[in-house]
């Protein structure tokens, strides 16, 4: 069982997974860049032990290849993202289970007061040369609670350092944090929060998907787990904290925009820079009042925004997994397969492979997507494709599409939907708002005559196989695909 970073990092290390970087690197982009060559290389989660002038050591890349996603959700290795994806889904419609309260746990090891801490020194990273400054944020949870709630929220969100003790926050539209905030605004008071950094992996897994609303982040999680995960009482806050993260910080936010700062740009994961105004769009910060570490505690950070190796592989088994529970918990029957392409930026992007079992089917799949709450609020383009197409194969759906597919038939725009301020594709001031594009790939229910694709004689493959030297033909000639 998986009970924390520590224990995740270790069967990281078993399989050759993990690599320990001991030379010296600066957190000033050189960390990011080490990490993102070694990841476009296909390597392992780093863990840099000398990084210049902190004391600690920085975890990145533990999550950028579907090997190392496996382990953290203690599924076996190998499984493809939209294996996971289905397990996933599975899991998480299951009952949650409430996390188990302890009294102590070794993040109180050590104990930070207001006044000793100093954000600067944690081994924090510039990821990009345009990002706005070092964020904390991007693996981290911010912890929150309404007032009078019996649920803790768990949410991802960037966390750019502004000062000493102080973390500008972005919590776009709708996310749980700023729902949350604006009730306490309204009610003129702080909000008591906590930020936990090297948490449980499936802690963070869930922390940065779509839980419901109402839903507490660590009852899902214990659900996935299938056991409850360990939280301490936060003396400050009244909060749940993980037991076992490596740094906990206990604090509040000022939900008076006279308090909000600049914060931004940052190399978001479509591959492009946050708007790059940061005056324009001030930010909510996060104020530490206490901050508590494990002994020798590790910093774990990740960059989402250069293209490439690794990026988006968390969300490509994630987004998938909570448009899959979504569509299961609509009950539309013949749903074999959902997957969102990394290349497509994990989530903007999502085919779904159906058995037709009736007219309008596809269609129907198409608006169900978009009415999931994850399918609703980052997808740009719904393909739907039968079930012999493999969703995770982009030659197959490529195929379907440009064959199955006929514009005036196929193609369908959804307008006025829930947009993202991170689309490149809408201009800046207009993103509150979108479009979807469904596309039908699908060989139409209803037609009596349906094409009929071209496939090779199963018996004389095999003959041909059997007497496969007989022709006499070289694979590995030079110049060849097969050139040895
Ligand atoms: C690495 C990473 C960074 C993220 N950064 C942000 C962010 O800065 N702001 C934001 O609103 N969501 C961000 N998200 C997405 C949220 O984590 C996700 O929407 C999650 O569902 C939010 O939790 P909530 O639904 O409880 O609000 C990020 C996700 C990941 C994986
Ligand atoms: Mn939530």
């Amino acid at each position: 069982m998986i009970n924390s970073l520590r224990d995740f990092l270790d069967e990281c290390e078993k399989i050759g997974e993990l690599s320990r970087v001991k030379v010296q690197v600066d957190w000033d982009l050189e960390l990011n860049h080490v990490a993102d060559i070694s990841d476009q290389k296909g390597g392992p989660a780093l863990i840099f032990e000398n990084v210049k002038g902190c004391k600690h050591s920085c975890l990145i890349a533990a999550l950028s290849k579907p090997n190392r996603c496996a382990i953290a959700l203690e599924m076996p290795v190998g499984m493809s993202r939209v294996e996971m994806a289905r397990e996933w889904a599975v899991r998480v419609n299951r009952q949650g289970i409430p996390p188990k309260v302890l009294s102590s746990g070794p993040v109180q090891d050590n104990v930070i007061e207001e006044k000793d801490v100093d954000l600067s020194t944690l081994p924090v990273p510039k990821l990009y040369p345009m990002d706005g400054g070092r964020y904390l944020g991007t693996t981290a949870a911010l912890i929150t609670r309404e007032p009078g709630a019996d649920w803790d929220n768990l949410g991802t969100y960037r966390m750019q350092i502004l000062g000493r003790n102080s973390l500008g926050l972005n919590l776009q539209p709708g996310k749980h944090a700023r729902l949350m905030l604006e009730r306490y605004r309204k009610l003129g008071r702080k909000m008591p929060a906590a930020v936990c950094v090297g948490q449980l992996p499936v802690l963070f897994l869930l922390a940065s998907t779509g839980v419901p609303w109402g839903v507490s982040e660590y009852d899902a999680a214990g659900g996935i787990r299938g056991e409850a995960v360990e939280v301490i009482q936060g003396e400050l806050t009244g909060l749940q904290i993980p037991a076992s993260a490596e740094y906990v910080l206990e604090g509040e936010i000022d939900p008076d925009p006279s308090a909000y700062r600049p914060e931004g740009p940052f190399g978001e994961y479509p591959g492009y820079y946050s708007a790059s105004i940061a005056e324009d769009y001030p930010k909510p910060c996060f104020n530490v009042k206490r901050m508590f570490h494990r002994d020798d505690p590790i910093f774990w950070t990740q960059s989402v925004g250069a293209i490439g190796a690794g990026k988006n592989t968390i969300p490509s088994i994630q987004i998938s997994a909570s448009i899959w529970a979504g569509l299961d918990n609509l009950r539309i029957p013949g749903i074999k397969a959902v997957y969102c392409p990394p290349e497509a930026g994990g989530r903007f992007m999502v085919v779904v492979a159906i058995e037709q079992k009736y007219y309008g089917h596809a269609v129907q799949v198409g608006h169900a997507v978009v009415a999931t709450t994850t399918g609703n609020y980052r997808t740009k383009i719904c393909i739907v494709v039968d079930d012999d197409i493999h969703p995770d194969n982009m030659d197959e759906v490529l195929w379907a599409l440009a064959t199955r597919s006929d514009a005036a038939r196929s193609v369908q725009v959804f307008k006025r939907t829930f947009g993202e301020e991170l689309d490149p594709g809408v201009p800046i001031e207009q993103r509150d708002m979108n479009s979807k594009l469904f596309i039908d790939a699908t060989i139409p229910f209803e037609w009596t005559r349906k094409p009929i694709q071209v496939q090779m004689d199963p018996a004389m493959i095999e003959k041909v196989k059997k007497q496969w030297e007989k022709y006499d033909i070289n694979l590995a000639r030079k110049g060849g695909e097969n050139e040895i």
